[in-house]
């Protein structure tokens, strides 16, 4: 059996930024619009007004900000409302894979790895732009890697259930070096007009290059243990798919197309089953909540790792010990606590220990446990 490593990450991030300012402005004004060709219906009470939105709801509810997107102005036109993404021929790139490449060429270029030494690549993310061939075989073939990749989605747990999964694989010598990359086009799948939860996505690529710990050069976070556990839930769910076109009125715009979720709900189910998944993920790997240096938890809302925090470590956390990146970023599903991770790893010492934990669609969440060899990062 072999020890797996993580020896790199990368973060692409889209340079587009929408602020909650500006996410509002146009949203109040689609309302403005909507309500008015809606004038009649409304009068007779057939549907409903819509209401506007505000940053201090957004931010109150939230802690998000900001959020990177690929095109700031389909969504920003309130006749819009969702980002316009430029069609591709088939001989070119596609858009996750372009992502996912950028990601993980800086991933490799952090471990010192060549990318024809890669025998595994996976795409793990909430959707995939196409059903076949697959991203991860593109992004393989773009990278000039060898060996072979596959998609998996288990939305916002795709990287941690990737990341064990790529883990397994190298300690049982099936794969040698694994990227996990997670290209996540959040905007291109939220209903952007509905209030509820308008605010709450962004977009961004992030890459993990996982190998032996006996053949990486340089710092490294060893991968003591990792676990997955699902549920089955439709509090968030998207229905759309391939049998769309069975269906009557499947051209007709509807709701369910994109991101659905009962949020209130999730928050109360979603909390304490990640919190008794933790505890006994880490009574498993004999770790104590002094143990552990850090946390990097998904990135969906900051009042939920703020009580995840405090249940994991038995107090409340100290600054930097729990980083959030949502104010920034958002939630880029799966990708969330693997930027939370490159971001705030670099610092730690030889043995301290850290938890990276996802939980979402599903539901699903996915945790690792890990512990630094080889010193800080330069
Ligand atoms: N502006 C002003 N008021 C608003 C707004 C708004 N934008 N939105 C709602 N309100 C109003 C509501 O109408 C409600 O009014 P009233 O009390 O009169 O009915 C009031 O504000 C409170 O609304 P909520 O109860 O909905 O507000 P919450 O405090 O619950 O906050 C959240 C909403 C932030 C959505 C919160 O519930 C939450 O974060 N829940 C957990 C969500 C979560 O973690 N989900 C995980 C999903 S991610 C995932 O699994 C990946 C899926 C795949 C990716 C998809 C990519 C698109």
């Amino acid at each position: 059996m072999h020890q797996p490593a993580i020896t790199g990450t990368g973060v692409f991030t889209p340079p587009e930024i929408i602020t909650n300012e500006e996410l509002v402005a146009a949203f109040n004004a689609h309302v403005d619009l909507w309500n008015a060709e809606n004038a009649a219906a409304i009068a007779a009470g057939e549907v409903e007004a819509k209401a506007y939105s505000s940053s201090e709801f957004i931010v109150a509810a939230s802690g998000i900000e900001r959020r990177h997107v690929l095109d700031k102005s389909g969504i920003l036109d309130p006749k819009v409302m969702h980002p316009w993404l430029r069609e591709r021929a088939d001989e070119e790139p596609g858009v996750m894979a372009e992502m996912g490449f950028a990601a993980a060429r800086a991933a490799l270029e952090m471990a010192g790895v060549a990318a024809a030494e890669v025998d595994l690549v996976i795409c793990a993310s909430s959707n995939h732009e196409r059903a076949y061939p697959a991203i991860a075989v593109e992004i393989q073939q773009l990278l000039g890697a060898g060996g072979f990749a596959f998609d998996m989605n288990v939305a916002c747990s795709s990287a941690t259930f990737g990341i064990q999964a790529a883990a397994d694989m190298i300690r049982s010598g099936s794969a040698r070096k694994a990227l996990v990359i997670s290209p996540e086009i959040c905007s291109a799948h939220l209903e952007w007009r509905d209030r509820d939860c308008h605010f709450i996505f962004g977009d961004v690529a992030t890459a993990v290059l996982i190998e032996r710990e006996g053949e990486a050069k340089g710092p490294r976070f060893v991968i003591r243990s990792t676990r997955c556990a699902t549920e089955f839930s439709n509090n968030i769910r998207n229905n759309n798919g391939f049998l769309r076109r069975t269906r009557k009125g499947h051209m007709q715009d509807r709701r369910d197309m994109q991101f659905m979720q009962n949020g209130r709900k999730v928050f109360k189910e979603v909390l304490p089953m990640v919190s008794a998944h933790i505890a006994a993920h880490m009574a498993e790997d004999g770790v104590q909540a002094v143990d552990l240096k850090r946390l990097w938890l998904h990135q969906a809302n900051k009042t939920m790792n703020d009580y995840i925090g405090r249940k994991v470590l038995g107090r409340d956390p100290e600054p930097g010990e729990q980083p959030n990146i949502l104010q920034d970023y958002a939630n880029t599903s799966s990708a969330g606590s693997i930027i939370a991770f490159a971001l705030h790893s670099g610092d730690l010492a030889e043995g301290d220990m850290g938890l990276i934990c996802s939980f979402g669609a599903g539901y699903s969440v996915g945790s690792v446990i890990v512990e630094r060899r080889g010193g800080r990062c330069a």
